[in-house]
């Protein structure tokens, strides 16, 4: 039974546990509030009457039932104040959150297929990530994810488009991932452009096991050479891939309430978190896309401790497993390590303290 009374307790210990998000597209942080607002500021028609009857629309069968919905919400964001204010309200939310660090995800290929120019999308969020990183000391990444629904063509033409504007954005723009409808498109597709941005130096991560199978995960790493898998929860239908991630310490970024409303998983107590975390793997939770699954990452965090029985010393190896499986250089992993060990030594665990003594 999930132990209600101490809930709140927790939630406050879990809000102010330094933490790092690494798996969140932005375009999935467009709560529809913001969408609306954007929408009527741009003359763009919405086919929801209301807020509420947009919130209604979200319940999801699938992936696919999920980002045909998301692909349409995009389509409200036009100029490089669209992207800023989207970026601010995820990046506030972020904050509230006990987030230190976030590796921010964006789809340009949904943008620049509608006639947004790739500077637009870009400027909006720098401006906004540079403005958090100097006025709250929130750090960020981005990674330009390509959509694998389209050709490798379509993914090789979006890396020239952007290339350009590597050195202006060079402070945010570090990776490369892989994303959308996962069935019948496997990593091996893309398997030419990510040799380019490997040679070209960037950090590189793919969606994979998540709808599609186990091994599409091992394709990931051995045909993209990805260095993190996004999801990877399907790992565990196969042995010796899980035995791999466990001894390579590859991390995943798992996003439960993203499993639960993308029918991944029937209820939250059949998510693999915990079994995957207590083998050994370097599972870290996210929140994918808050704004439609209905939870960012702390509740991402308490959901699992509610109904897997995550403890609290595991909630802080999630945090933990967040720092160390970002791409953050060692310096800066290691004072948030240390911000992390002293928020913990000052806030003892009264149920379970540890033990004294020497044994
Ligand atoms: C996504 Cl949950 C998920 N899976 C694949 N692609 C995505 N893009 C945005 N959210
Ligand atoms: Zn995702």
């Amino acid at each position: 039974m999930p132990d209600t009374a101490l809930q709140p307790a927790l939630r406050t210990f879990v809000r102010s546990l330094p933490k790092a998000e690494l798996h969140l597209h932005i375009e999935g942080s467009l709560e529809p509030e913001l969408m609306f607002e954007l929408a009527r500021r741009n003359g763009v028609d919405l086919p929801y009457a209301s807020v509420d009857a947009l919130r209604l629309a979200y319940a999801f069968d699938s992936l696919q039932s999920f980002l045909d919905l998301y692909y349409a919400g995009a389509g409200v964001l036009i100029t490089e104040r669209d992207f800023h204010d989207m970026t601010m309200a995820y990046m506030n939310r972020a904050k509230e959150d006990g987030v230190v660090h976030v590796e921010i995800m964006f789809d340009p290929q949904t943008h620049t297929a509608r006639g947004v120019a790739m500077e637009t999308v870009f400027a909006g969020m720098a401006r906004a990530l540079r403005k958090v990183r100097s006025s709250m000391g929130i750090t960020s990444y981005l990674i330009l994810s390509f959509l694998r629904h389209l050709t490798e063509a379509d993914a090789m033409a979006t890396l020239e488009a952007a290339l350009p504007l590597r050195e202006q954005y060079k402070d945010l723009w570090i990776g490369i991932g892989l994303d959308s409808g996962e069935r019948g498109n496997p990593p091996g597709k893309f398997a030419r452009v990510f040799a380019r941005c490997k040679a070209l130096g960037f950090r590189l991560v793919a969606h994979a096991g998540e709808e599609g199978p186990a091994d599409y995960v091992r394709d990931a790493l051995d045909l993209l050479q990805v260095e993190r898998i996004d999801h990877g929860v399907r790992s565990e239908e196969d042995a010796l891939l899980l035995q791999r991630l466990i001894d390579q310490q590859i991390p995943l970024t798992v996003c439960p309430f993203s499993n639960l409303k993308l029918q991944v998983i029937k209820s939250m107590p059949q998510h693999n978190l915990a079994r995957l975390l207590r083998l050994g793997v370097m599972a870290t939770v996210n929140s994918d896309d808050p704004a439609y699954f209905g939870g960012y990452v702390v509740d991402n965090y308490i959901a699992c401790a509610e109904h897997l029985g995550l403890t609290r010393h595991e909630l802080v190896v999630l945090a933990q497993n967040s720092i160390a499986a970002s791409f953050l250089p060692p310096e800066q992993k290691n004072e948030h390590f240390q911000a992390l060990s002293a928020y913990v030594a000052e806030n003892p665990d009264k149920k379970n303290p540890p033990r004294g003594g020497f044994f």
